[in-house]
């Protein structure tokens, strides 16, 4: 552990399927990367039925539900992230953009690499209580890495 630790947040990142097979993993992390945020996990999964359903239990009782979950759970990996500095809840919604592509900043991931709201790329938490959540379902506490990174004192 470092010396570096302040009040800066973590959020959890996912970049969908369509993401992976469109091959902008590399594009959607240097986002995150050049805004100065901190790389504190990272990994491919394939995710399972229940896991796809238990990230998103909160939508459970929506239309689109089950085939949000079809989406997530089709057989081509995810890539599950932790992000880590300044404000980087709010921020990373932002890098997002609107869920509906239509909606979505031009310069965010959704509005420059999206359009349909079915295939928009890309989650990030949208609060503390879901960063809290999603970070323990996807991760054990011996993924997340603890380091300083050469940028650190820019997101302080
Ligand atoms: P996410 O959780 O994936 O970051 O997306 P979000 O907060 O921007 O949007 P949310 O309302 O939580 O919806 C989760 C995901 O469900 C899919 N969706 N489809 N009308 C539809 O067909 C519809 N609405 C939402 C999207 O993939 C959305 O990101």
């Amino acid at each position: 552990a470092g010396t570096y630790k302040t009040d800066s947040e973590r959020s959890f990142v996912m970049i969908k399927p369509d993401g992976v097979s469109r091959q902008l993993v590399g594009k959607i992390v240097s986002r995150f990367e050049e805004r100065g945020y901190k790389l504190v996990a990272i990994k491919t999964v394939t995710p399972s039925e229940d896991l796809a359903k238990e990230h998103y239990s909160d939508l459970a009782a929506r239309p689109f539900y089950p085939g949000l979950v079809k989406y997530i759970t089709s057989g081509t990996p995810v890539v599950a992230m932790v992000w880590e500095g300044k404000d980087v809840i709010k921020q990373g919604r932002r890098i997002v953009g609107a869920t509906n592509p239509l909606d979505a900043d031009p310069g965010s991931v959704r509005g420059q690499y999206a359009v349909s709201v079915g295939r928009n790329l890309i989650h990030a938490s949208d609060s503390f209580e879901a960063a809290t959540k999603e970070i323990g379902l996807w991760f054990k506490q011996a993924e997340l890495s603890d380091y300083e990174p050469v940028a650190w004192p820019w997101v302080m």
